[in-house]
């Protein structure tokens, strides 16, 4: 913890009147720091999109803000017919590993074009695939092969960009599960869209195939 490293190596008798101010604003440092970490706590308690599938270890993440983040998302086919993410919109702490898991409910396939079959922007550059339609490649990836997609979770523009993709469930019971990896290191605001023509209402409504990443 940087803050503790922090602590000790500028813990000193309060010699001078120097020693003292430098304590103070140690100190100020210090709980400017873990208030901050709480606060950020406080927004998405360490993992997003934890509800009925909360993950245990979220829980140790307030202990250093170097641990992975964890964030899941799910795509559903709605009630109405739409194609959605759930959540569309939500923060995470910039510097530090955020832990993707994308759990995609829908069977149908979509094309996409050409350099969207590519993963790009995850930590190590690959996605990795459970389940999914027969025939969809396991494990660790790099691309998609024609025919497998689904859905993709793409910010085209900015600072940082990604694109990982979503192939389509075995069956609306039996969904696609995909994993990766991804570092934001710089805060700001990040607008993802999925780049697969697959519902053309969801694709142009936020909240649905198109949100906002919020790194703080
Ligand atoms: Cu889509």
């Amino acid at each position: 913890m940087t803050a503790n490293e922090r602590t000790r190596s500028t813990k000193r008798p309060p010699t001078s009147n120097v020693g003292a101010t430098l304590l103070g604003a140690t100190a100020l440092v210090v709980v400017t720091v873990a208030v901050s970490w709480f606060a950020i706590g406080g927004l998405y308690g360490g993992c997003v999109g934890c509800g009925s599938q909360a993950a245990p270890q979220a829980s140790t993440t307030s202990s250093t803000t170097s641990a992975p983040v964890h964030v899941y998302l799910t795509i559903v086919n709605t009630a109405a017919g739409a194609d959605q993410y759930l959540p569309a919109n939500f923060t995470v702490p910039a510097n530090t590993q955020i832990d993707f898991q994308i759990t995609n409910y829908d069977n149908g396939a979509n094309n996409l074009s050409g350099p969207f079959w590519n993963v790009s922007g995850t930590d190590g550059g690959t996605e990795t695939i459970d389940g999914g339609m027969p025939g969809t490649p396991q494990g660790a990836v790099s691309q998609l092969p024609y025919g497998f997609a689904s859905h993709t979770f793409t910010i085209p523009s900015g600072p940082q960009t990604l694109n990982v993709i979503m192939p389509p469930a075995a069956s609306p019971t039996d969904p696609a599960v995909v994993t990766f990896s991804v570092t934001f290191t710089a805060s700001g605001t990040y607008n993802w869209n999925c780049m697969a023509p697959c519902d053309p209402a969801s694709m142009a409504s936020p909240g649905f195939m198109a949100g906002t990443i919020t790194v703080v």
